[in-house]
């Protein structure tokens, strides 16, 4: 049995009850089968990739807290420390009720790579909590906060692990997360990111995945000849990614028609406002029946539906497996030319083959999406030097390493003889740095 298999099989056997990581490492090992293939047995020898699919730590712990009745609830929390070859820890927290350790280690697993991808000197990690923001008041989210943060201090640090936002996590809860860490440790350092900017934080970052995306998405489609002008673009989502996806897709001159939230979603005709959806998203956190409310021209649908509607090109920026084969199936049926996503694995296996069957172009979300880490680690480097860079400045920066990493993930999909392959090239890319890095510093 090759050297791939024989570990899929044991991550199979040992990992039976977490679909999304094993979804995650069949995607990895799959694609990078050609480098292990040319390289066993260098790898064997130190059991390389057993290491990789194993995380370095897992911490779990209870989170009680109480509601503004004064009920005491409890959560599970949860950090997982992935690796950390070519840098501290660094991914974001998810508070969501289907958060359980599964997930975690299948976006812990995906950082390590897109970490790698951004050039900077940053390793993998994730955590949070299954616990849901949605309707819960100010109060009650800063306790959760507190509490949660009450036991997390003690695993993260600014040269150690550095968290940041990812669903369910914003600014306000990095804010109160942030708050806690400083009251326990006394201290005053960049051990989170997408702080606010009063305190730390970076300017774009907030933009930056969303941002990010379509620099990477321009850059990808220059290679192939084609252009975002006067296009028509679906995104899926209402949150951070969604959101500055639609404004910069707007900027660049497509035209996107839709958004989606956990209930429901929005087809606007005439080009989403994203005036309207921040101020309903990010100001009143209300339901996209709120947008409609806003916007008489435009139609509100209750479940799952965006990939429906025809497009040149569709950006899934909302949640893991919410574009799967049937909707792949619409969407080629419709005239689709590209997928690029904003959210970490929206694609199922199933749907990403199909897609590149069909000559679609199609770049992983450990790619795609690596805008708001990259400009998270761009924040550290600002706290490390106490200084503040300008938003013309981050900009810059972003876009150079977004475009870097589509010519990379390009040219390493060309070296191994699958051009146009973005998920074999960004896999490659990723692991051949992290895989360079962890034999180098010896068996640990
Ligand atoms: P947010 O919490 O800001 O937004 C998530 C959006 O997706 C919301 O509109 C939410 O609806 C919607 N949604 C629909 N179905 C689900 C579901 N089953 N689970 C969770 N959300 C759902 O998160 P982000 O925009 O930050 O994250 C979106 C995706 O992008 C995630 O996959 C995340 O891992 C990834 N990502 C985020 C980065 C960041 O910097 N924030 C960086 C890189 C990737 P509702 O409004 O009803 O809550
Ligand atoms: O999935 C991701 O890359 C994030 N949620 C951002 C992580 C970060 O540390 O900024």
């Amino acid at each position: 049995m090759s050297y791939v298999d024989e570990v899929l099989a044991q991550v199979q056997q040992k990992n039976a009850h977490e679909p999304e990581f094993l979804q995650a490492v069949t995607e990895v090992l799959e694609s990078i089968r050609v480098v292990v293939d040319a390289n066993e047995e260098k790898y064997r020898k130190v059991a390389l990739l057993e290491r990789l699919v194993e995380p370095d730590r897992i911490i779990t712990f209870r989170v009680p807290w109480t509601d503004d009745n004064g009920n005491v609830h409890v959560q599970r929390g949860y950090r997982v420390q992935f690796n950390n070859a070519i840098g501290p820890y660094k991914g974001g927290l998810r508070f969501h009720p289907s958060v359980y350790q599964g997930i975690l280690k299948f976006l812990g697993f995906e950082q390590v790579f897109k970490n790698a991808l951004t050039t900077l000197p940053i390793g993998g990690g994730k955590g949070g909590s299954d616990f849901d923001p949605h309707g819960k008041s100010d109060a009650e989210v800063m306790r959760f906060c507190q509490a949660f943060m009450t036991e997390l201090y003690k695993y993260v640090g600014a040269d150690r692990d550095v968290p940041a936002g990812d669903i369910g996590v914003g600014g306000r809860e990095v804010g109160y997360l942030f708050g806690q860490y400083k009251r326990i440790t006394d201290s005053y350092e960049g051990m989170l990111t997408g702080k606010g900017l009063t305190f730390g934080g970076s300017l774009i970052r907030t933009q930056a995945t969303g941002y990010g995306l379509l620099y990477h998405t321009e850059e990808i489609l220059k290679l192939n000849g084609q252009n975002l002008k006067d296009s028509v673009c679906v995104v899926s989502g209402a949150g951070n990614v969604a959101i500055y996806a639609i404004e910069k897709a707007q900027q660049l001159g497509a035209k996107v028609v839709t958004c989606s939230d956990s209930t429901g979603w929005i087809y606007d005709p005439d080009g989403i406002d994203v005036a309207v959806l921040k101020d309903v998203k990010e100001v009143k956190r209300a339901r996209l029946t709120e947008y409609k409310a806003a916007r008489p021209g435009a139609e509100y649908h209750e479940g799952k539906g965006v990939w429906t509607v025809k497009c040149d090109y569709a950006l899934p920026c909302a949640t893991q497996n919410e574009l799967d084969l049937e909707d792949a199936k619409v969407l080629v049926a419709n005239g689709c030319k590209g997928v690029f996503e904003g959210a970490n694995m929206p694609t199922t296996l199933e749907a990403t083959k199909y897609l590149q069957e069909n000559g679609v172009l199609f770049t992983p979300g450990k790619a795609s999406n690596a805008g708001g880490v990259a400009t998270s680690a761009l924040e550290m480097s600002q706290n490390s030097e106490r200084l503040s860079w300008s938003a013309e400045e981050v900009d810059a920066k972003l876009k150079s390493i977004m475009y870097g990493i589509a010519d990379t993930i390009s040219d390493a999909a060309e070296r191994y003889g699958m051009k146009g392959n973005y998920v074999a090239g960004a896999n490659i890319a990723g692991f051949e740095k992290v895989a360079e890095a962890m034999i180098a510093q010896g068996v640990y």
